[in-house]
């Protein structure tokens, strides 16, 4: 989807190794490096951050990295996000407006942030709660903001169980609110209960996404 990728082997490898040696300087020189050169936010996204906090995940799964280290690289990867925000708001507004959700519990908030992002850059005014969103607080917001979709990321196949409870307690108030969801878990095979929900749509890539927005948001 898109252009081809900007983000060479290299480029990811020299990130990788900045990030696990928490040089903040040295990866914020490499994203604004890719950001000057016009990356995609989803190529920037896809295949520098994505990539990176995978393979930090095996690293500190099979105990080569400490936990320390893991949040150490996670929060370097995160505030670097923020560097593509005037990437984000340069085209045209669609008017239509997203929440994007995760579980009560579910403290993985990244792809979740990077799919909000992906819907502002394609127009659309997307409020992004975060990680661990107790339902009575997100029916508040799907109140306040009357959203045209809502969408869940879901990290945890033990986040799909609370992703469904959330969804029947807002199903009592917005029936036919569509909803997506997405997220390793769903990737992973543990959305089959979820996709057996009315007016449910899933979706695992950041690809497939803005193919659906290029759909619902012609330019
Ligand atoms: C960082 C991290 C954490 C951080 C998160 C901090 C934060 N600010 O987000 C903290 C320390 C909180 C954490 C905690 C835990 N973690 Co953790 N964590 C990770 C790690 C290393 C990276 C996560 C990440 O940033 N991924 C990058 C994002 C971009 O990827 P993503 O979420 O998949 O999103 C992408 C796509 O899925 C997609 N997407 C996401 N949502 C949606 C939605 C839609 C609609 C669409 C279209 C696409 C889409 O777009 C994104 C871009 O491509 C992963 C490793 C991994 N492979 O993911 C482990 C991992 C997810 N964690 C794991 C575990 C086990 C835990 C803990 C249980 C550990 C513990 N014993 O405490 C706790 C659980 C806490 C909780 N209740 O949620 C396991 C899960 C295993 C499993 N069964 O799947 C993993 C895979 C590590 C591992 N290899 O074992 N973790």
């Amino acid at each position: 989807m898109g252009k081809p990728s900007i983000v060479s082997e290299e480029t990811f490898a020299d990130y990788l190794d900045a990030v696990l040696t928490g040089d903040l300087p040295r990866c914020r020189r490499i994203v604004q490096s890719l950001i000057d050169a016009d990356v995609e936010v989803a190529d920037l996204y896809k295949n520098l951050f994505h990539r990176a906090q995978y393979a930090i995940g095996e690293l500190w799964e099979k105990n080569r990295i400490s936990v320390a280290k893991e949040h150490l690289a996670t929060s370097i990867t995160e505030s670097l996000m923020t560097l593509v925000y005037p990437k984000l708001f340069r085209g045209e507004r669609s008017g239509r407006k997203v929440v994007v959700s995760s579980a009560p519990n579910e403290y993985h908030q990244i792809g979740g942030k990077m799919v909000a992002d992906i819907f502002e850059a394609h127009g659309w005014d997307s409020h992004f709660l975060g990680a661990n969103t107790p339902v009575e607080r997100l029916l508040d917001e799907l109140r306040r903001r009357q959203p045209d979709l809502l969408v869940f990321s879901v990290a945890l196949p033990t986040g799909v169980p609370r992703v469904l409870g959330a969804l029947h307690t807002v199903r009592t108030e917005f029936p036919a609110l569509p909803v997506l969801a997405g997220g390793k878990a769903i990737a992973d095979g543990a959305g089959e209960e979820l996709a057996a929900e009315p007016g449910v749509t899933l979706m695992t890539t950041l690809d497939e996404l803005e193919a659906f927005l290029t759909e619902a948001t012609p330019a």
